[in-house]
């Protein structure tokens, strides 16, 4: 292993060095609102205040779901956050999500709020009865799934796409660390896709629209510019399930909103009517 200086950590930590990296200017080790900003509201009854990363993405392509599957009470405001500006923080998002962090979700006929992906995934599903198995052992086994999710995904995006591309120089000991258990994830889902059309068996579900961004994307190579480094065309299990949920047509226009990188043409900043697919992508209004 190359030797890397080594970090002697003073007896208390303190909020005095800028730690570089590519969120540095927002991150801090406190709570709470930074300025006082109430959040929009429109007139769906689901108002989402996110970005089109794979934590927001996998609440976009659920609401696309329900709507192309005629539950209309899921249409949807989804209201642009930039976490790079610090939108996160602000009085009316904290009052949503005390975790300031996208994406978070109002539900106006009940005035609930929902914060945290996979809280928001489970009840929105349970809610209109959908992407859910009925039975209880199906049911079990889908939860399973998104649990996993949940507790695995860190180690994917704040673990391995921290250290490989986000902190300010290369560091061996947690690239290691991170790469050997994401290479170790993504054989659990091979092993299991081999098996499974989909997470949950044969019914396609809310465990596969959580995983799908974030391991779906590592087997097509789209994350962190790390397909080579890290093998990922091994996973043949997890490709074939990764390009059958791609060509669904509501994970299309899902993946779409809150976009703020790639081609013009994928990115839809807000969503507030169906129409704005075709009217109001960035290379239609060019902002
Ligand atoms: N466990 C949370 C994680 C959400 C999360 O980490 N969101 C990131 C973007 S993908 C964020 O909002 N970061 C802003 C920040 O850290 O200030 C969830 O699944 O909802």
């Amino acid at each position: 292993m190359t030797d890397q200086t080594e970090y002697v950590p003073p007896e208390v930590w303190t909020w005095d060095s800028e730690s570089g990296g590519r969120f540095a200017n927002i991150n801090r080790p406190i709570a709470g609102a930074t300025h006082d900003k109430e959040l929009p509201k429109g007139k769906h009854p689901i108002q989402l205040y996110s970005l089109g990363t794979p934590n927001g993405v996998k609440v976009t392509i659920l609401l696309e779901e329900l709507l192309a599957a005629g539950f209309d009470g899921a249409e949807y405001d989804a209201w642009l956050i930039n976490i790079g500006e610090g939108d996160q923080f602000s009085s009316g998002y904290v009052e949503l999500n005390p975790n300031s962090k996208i994406p978070v979700m109002l539900d106006t006929t009940n005035n609930q709020r929902v914060f945290e992906s996979g809280s928001i995934l489970m009840y929105l599903a349970e809610k209109f009865g959908a992407f859910i198995p009925k039975d209880p052992a199906k049911r079990t086994e889908m939860l399973s799934w998104l649990f996993w999710q949940m507790g695995s995904a860190p180690y994917l995006g704040g673990g391995f796409g921290h250290f490989y591309a986000y902190a300010p120089y290369k560091m061996e000991y947690p690239i290691n660390r991170f790469s050997m258990e994401v290479k170790r994830q993504m054989d659990v889902l091979d092993r299991h896709l081999k098996e499974n059309q989909f997470m949950a068996g044969d019914e396609y579900s809310i465990a596969d629209m959580a995983i799908w961004p974030w391991y779906g994307g590592m087997a097509k190579g789209v994350m962190y510019d790390a397909a080579k480094f890290l093998s990922v065309h091994e996973y043949t299990n997890v490709i074939r399930w990764a390009d059958e949920i791609g060509a669904r047509e509501p994970v299309k226009r899902g993946r779409m909103v809150n976009r703020v990188f790639g081609e013009p043409s994928s990115q839809l900043h807000e969503r507030h009517d169906a129409s704005d697919f075709d009217t109001r992508t960035q290379d239609k209004i060019g902002e």
